[in-house]
């Protein structure tokens, strides 16, 4: 199963909305065929690996990240491609929350006298698909807070001057992330302070993704750099139509007007525009409103081996804060690992996986 889910992973910039899946077919204690899911509409991961297994595949065991489904989606059910393989055995991390599916993968190779398994390494698995699960489960888009600090934990010197903390290698790092996400969003403050394009510059998923930028008052200029690039812009806004509105407008973006711009409303918004997940690049008040309203999953950034100190110098998450510790919200399963000459992180909003394991049957 870990070696299905490092398999999954390969799949990471192409497959959104799609789940990444990972398959390894096992006869006699060795490996006789693997495969993934590579992109969106293509083969599934159980299909590429009983493909690669061939004749092998007769009286094996298969793992596989995700429950199969039982399904004709854009292509046919992989319940029937490992019962017409001769599986003997499947071991699924988890069900697979699509109403199409449910359960109804596994049972209905229960069903055929197909030995099934389901749990081994679900937590892995649900971390891994969190981009996924979370949509389907929760109704709104995966949430993942970044950002890039000095060690002493300030994003910034007093006198504002921030780029760059983190080195190349974090950077670049750090550009990936947009890759993963649907959308990136920022606030208006980060939006005028340093003028990004929010695009995805590494091309590893292959199109544009969706900017976002919170602006009460629709304060953006209609020359900002984000307008320059591909994919589409869409802007929160409290402002009511009018000359602001047509230029923003008339530079390509959909302007939405909600009754309050607010952490909830705006992911309301998204799920129902098809954006699976999004990634929170700033500024600290962006940042805190999601924290505060604990509309996150995944908390990730670079810690830069540099000490800028200052009273004033900004940390990464604005607000009012917590008033007590004891109501902080934790993040567990925190990994690390070096960019570089900086660490990067990445945790799980405490809580998180445990629920969303419990809704697809792992506990
Ligand atoms: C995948 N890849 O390896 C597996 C999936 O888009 P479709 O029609 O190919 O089907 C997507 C659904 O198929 C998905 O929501 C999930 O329920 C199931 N399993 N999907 O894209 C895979 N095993
Ligand atoms: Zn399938």
């Amino acid at each position: 199963m870990r070696r299905a889910l490092a398999l999954a992973a390969r799949g990471r910039y192409r497959t959104s909305p799609n789940p990444m899946v990972g398959a390894v077919v096992l006869r006699d204690g060795r490996r006789v065929g693997e495969g993934y899911h590579r992109r969106v509409g293509g083969p599934h991961a159980e299909v590429e690996a009983l493909a690669a297994a061939g004749a092998a595949a007769r009286a094996a065991t298969l793992f596989v990240t995700l429950e199969p489904c039982d399904h004709h989606g854009r292509t046919p059910p992989c319940t029937e491609a490992i019962l017409a393989a001769g599986v003997v055995r499947v071991v699924a991390a988890h069900r697979d929350p699509d109403p199409r599916v449910r359960g109804a993968g596994l049972a209905r190779l229960r069903a055929a006298g197909v030995e099934v398994e389901e749990g081994p390494l679900a937590a892995e698995a649900v971390r891994l698909n969190l981009r996924y699960l979370v949509p389907k489960l929760l109704g709104r888009p995966l949430v993942t807070l970044k950002w890039a600090a000095s060690l002493d934990g300030k994003i910034a010197t007093a006198g504002g001057e921030s780029q760059w903390i983190s080195g190349p290698a974090a950077r670049r790092w750090a550009l990936a992330l947009r890759d993963e996400h649907d959308a990136v969003l920022v606030g208006i403050g980060t939006a005028l302070a340093d003028d990004p394009r929010l695009d995805r510059r590494l091309g590893l998923a292959g199109g544009p993704g969706t900017r976002v930028v919170l602006d009460r008052r629709l304060r953006l200029p209609p020359t900002a750099r984000l307008f320059d690039g591909p994919g589409p812009v869409l802007l929160y806004t409290e402002a009511a139509e009018g000359p602001a509105w047509e230029a923003l407008a008339g530079r390509g973006a959909a302007v939405v007007r909600l009754e309050r711009v607010e952490p909830a409303a705006v992911l309301g918004d998204l799920a129902r525009r098809g954006v699976g997940s999004v990634l929170v690049e700033g500024g600290g008040e962006i940042l805190a409103a999601f924290a505060a309203a604990g509309l996150f999953e995944r908390v990730t950034g670079a810690l830069a081996p540099l000490l800028i100190g200052g009273r004033a110098a900004l940390g990464p998450l604005g607000g009012n804060g917590i008033g007590r510790l004891a109501e902080a919200p934790r993040v567990e399963s925190l990994r690390w690992r070096r960019r570089g000459a900086d660490l990067v992180f990445e945790g799980v909003r405490e809580g998180c996986l445990p629920a969303l394991c419990a809704s697809v049957g792992a506990s």
